[in-house]
């Protein structure tokens, strides 16, 4: 879980560089970081996916084959078809969808996470 790792530093440093958040300052700059630019996501919610694609990751190649994509996304609480987003999403078509692909599908130009474009 370093990915978590990363994010709890990250967000403590942009609190003021303690390790510890009060709830009020969590809230505020998950929300900066959820809702602003590139940096934030970078830092938050790439390691986010990736964390998340590592857990999904049976065969642990690194990608996520439709069945594995399958529960990641009951995760997410998406109710799609696997199948349909994994073509969609896999970019150089090789079956499985890297943390990398699912970043770059689900990123948008302002920094942003669309769980819409999952639909
Ligand atoms: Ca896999
Ligand atoms: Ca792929």
């Amino acid at each position: 879980m370093s990915g978590y790792e990363g994010i709890w530093d990250y967000l403590t440093s942009q609190a003021g560089g303690k390790n510890a958040l009060s709830r009020e300052q969590f809230e505020k700059v998950s929300e900066n970081n959820m809702n602003g630019g590139s940096d934030g996501w970078d830092a938050v919610m790439r390691p986010h996916i990736t964390a998340m694609v590592q857990l999904c990751d049976r065969d642990g190649d690194g990608k996520l084959q439709r069945a594995e994509f399958s529960n990641w996304l009951k995760v997410v609480g998406a109710g799609v078809d696997a199948a349909t987003v994994l073509d969609r999403f896999d970019t150089d078509h090789d079956g499985g969808l890297s943390a990398e692909e699912l970043c770059e599908a689900l990123k948008t130009g302002d920094g942003t996470l669309e769980f819409s474009r999952l639909g």
